[in-house]
């Protein structure tokens, strides 16, 4: 009987998951200007996260990605993720993270999908080298019921 009642919970959750499109502008040309459009993004609990982050930025040195991590702890990601560099997306491997998206060069456009983590704060932030003291943001889980 257990086992019957789990594979029906388990069927309705796969059913019901919301997909929320999320778009994410990064905006600026250099060190003071650049930001995120957005510093709060709110999502319900349960959804696939359908992100795009459309990097409007032309220098060269505007590449940004889009990095969740536990509330508050985006500057210790990111300081981590600047000695990953490029080859590892600026991201370290960390429980702090979450998840991450690959990088957009200047005038690029990344999708990126993610399941939304329980409810609860939590920060995001561009990884890239000193961007989070500009390019950060709060993502809130909400509760569905
Ligand atoms: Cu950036």
């Amino acid at each position: 009987m257990t086992d019957t009642a789990a594979t029906i919970a388990v069927e309705a959750d796969t059913t019901l998951q919301p997909v929320v499109e999320l778009t994410l502008r990064a905006i600026g040309n250099n060190q003071e200007e650049i930001h995120y459009d957005q510093d709060t993004l709110v999502v319900p609990a349960d959804a696939l996260v359908s992100l795009t982050l459309i990097n409007e930025g032309t220098e060269l040195t505007m590449i940004h990605n889009f990095v969740v991590t536990v509330k508050d702890k985006y500057k210790e990601v990111a300081l981590a993720g600047a000695e990953v560099a490029s080859p590892g997306n600026y991201i370290p491997d960390s429980e702090l993270v979450l998840t991450g998206t690959p990088l957009a060069l200047p005038g690029q456009t990344v999708h990126h999908e993610f399941k939304a983590p329980p409810p609860g704060e939590y920060s995001f932030v561009c990884t890239y080298p000193d961007h989070w003291k500009k390019m950060r943001g709060v993502l809130i889980v909400k509760e569905t019921r």
